[in-house]
Formats: C-alpha cells, structure tokens, sequence
C-alpha cells in the first residue's frame, strides 16, 4: 500500500500526463493504424505496419506498445515476434468501417479542439474562445461561426454524428414522444432561416454554443413556430444544480468556453432559458450517457 501521498502524486502524474494519452489515441488514429488491422488478414509486426503506413520503425513500435498499455491494441507474442491486433473497444469505436466508429470526433479534437485548449489559460483570463490566439483568425472572420474552411465544418458535422450513433439513442428514450409526430432537427442557419411546421422541435447541442442572449433568440423563434401543444427538446449535457460536476459536462463547458460563445447549463439555467421564451411545462431528465434531454411544451 502506498501513503496518500504517494496516492496524491500519482493522480497529479496521471492528468499531467493525460494530453499524452490523447496524443497517443489522435496519432494512431490519424495514420491510420486501426483500419490497417481490421483490414489485415491477421494480426501485424510492428515493422509491417511501419511498411504499410510509410512510418519509422521505432515510432510505429513505440506507439503500438504504448496501444497496448492503453487497451487500444492487444499484442501476442508468436516465435519470438510481436504481433499486434485490435481490441473490442478499437474494433467498434476506431475502425472506419463499424457503424459506432468516432474517428471523425476524433480528428476533429486532434485538429482544432486541442489547439484551442492550448490556450485554456488565456481563455479563462479573457472569459472568451481562443480562436484568434489558436489560429491568427479572428472569430468574426471564421468560415460560419467557427470553422476555418468547408472541409472543418463537415469534419465537425460527421463528428457530432459519430457521437450521436452511439449517445443519441438513451436520449430520445428519456421521454414519449409520441404526442409529437413531425420532428423537426434544428440545424443549420437558425438565427436567420424561416422555421418549418413541426410538433416538436429539437435542439440538440445547439444551446451550448451561445450566449444567454442569443439561446433566448432562437428559443423566441421556436416558440412562435409552436402549434398550442407543441414543443421544444433540448438535449445537452447537464451541470449538476451547483455546477460542481458532473466531470465531463464541467470539461465540456472549459470547451465551449475556448472553443465558442457558449456554456453547458444547469437545468435551472434552461428553465429560466425556456420559461422566458413561453414555453410553460419544463421537465428535465437525467440519462446517465453523455447526454442528458430537457422537453418543454407550449
Ligand atoms: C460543440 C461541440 C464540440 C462545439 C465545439 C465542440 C465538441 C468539441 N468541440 O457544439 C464535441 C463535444 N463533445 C461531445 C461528446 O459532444
């Protein structure tokens, strides 16, 4: 056993050391390592994977043994020679081809978030996204709100669609919402656009990129399109009542702080939110995924 100490300096080393590991999961990701090895009739030497990928021989070793440490790959050992191949977790979440997969999330982190979270400090001096300091580009001159061309805007969209193949489902559970037939996505340029006919509205990861100011603009438009009974489902990742957790929505709105204009909110933010809009019957649940759904009816 070790004294809590100890304990304590091994926690600092382990998040000090958790951009590696991000690294690490971005790098294999981007050159293509998980698809080479589901594609692979059998599992791969660290030197045939270095052929095939155009990559050093001590890089590729280093990086599919520091795989293995991370679950990421499973390595056997066959006449003296390494042979690497994947695990369950890269085979439904990092191979191209499962329908799960999360590589387009993850090369969007890689390429735009994590060079915005290299700026986190000034973020929190400033209380705004490091667009200008991450990329030289002020956020007013940004391609659509924020992205530095076309291809980064799809990237981000086919990102966002990787996560809701796997967390969209336990949201749209949370409530029946079989009163509503006509759904309607909100996407695209909603501040300007004319809203089409639905019984239900959903806003889903769109609140948490704005200003109060802004949310309750978009939120007036939704409720002036609402037929009497109809409504608006907000799915975001909720704040604990006193923003204290939990972790990863805490995370996310340190993302949106340096990476948007937005916040991830309590309920009682959206409540307040909601109910200034019109909108009179709030309920918010909890699903216990990474997204949690807040139904609000005219
Ligand atoms: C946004 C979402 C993100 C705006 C900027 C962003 C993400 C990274 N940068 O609306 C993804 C956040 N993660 C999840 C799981 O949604």
């Amino acid at each position: 056993m070790s004294s809590p100490e100890e304990q304590a300096f091994r926690l600092l080393t382990e998040y000090s050391n958790g951009f590696m590991v991000s690294q690490v999961l971005f790098a294999a990701c981007e050159l293509g390592v998980f698809d080479l090895l589901a594609e692979a009739p059998e599992p791969l030497g660290a030197a045939a994977v270095a052929a095939r990928l155009g990559t050093s021989s001590h890089g590729t070793e280093l990086l599919l043994d520091t795989c293995v440490s991370l679950k990421l790959l499973q390595v056997e050992t066959k006449t003296g020679k390494a042979l690497y191949q994947n695990t369950e977790l890269s085979s439904t979440y990092l191979v191209r081809a499962s329908p799960k997969c999360q590589g387009n999330m993850l090369r969007y982190l890689a390429r735009t978030t994590y060079l915005c979270w290299g700026h986190l400090t000034q973020a929190v001096r400033d209380g705004r996204n490091q667009y200008l300091e991450a990329f030289g580009v002020p956020s007013d001159q940004l391609f659509s709100a924020i992205y530095r061309s076309e291809d980064e805007r799809l990237l981000f969209m086919r990102g966002l669609q990787d996560v809701w193949s796997v967390s969209g489902r336990p949201v749209l559970g949370a409530f029946d919402l079989s009163p509503f037939p006509l759904i309607c996505d909100v996407g695209g340029d909603f501040f300007k656009d004319p809203l089409p006919e639905a019984d239900l509205y959903l806003l889903a990861r769109v609140l948490h990129d704005w200003t109060d100011e802004r949310c309750s603009r978009l939120l007036a438009r939704i409720r002036r399109a609402c037929k009497p009974g109809g409504g608006v489902l907000v799915i975001e990742s909720l704040l604990a009542a006193d923003g204290r957790g939990p972790l990863t929505a805490q995370l996310y709105s340190l993302n949106m702080l340096v990476q948007t204009e937005g916040r991830e909110r309590t309920p009682a933010q959206y409540r307040a939110l909601l109910a200034a809009a019109g909108f009179r019957h709030v309920q918010c649940r909890r699903t216990g995924g990474l997204y949690d759904a807040i139904l609000a009816t005219r």
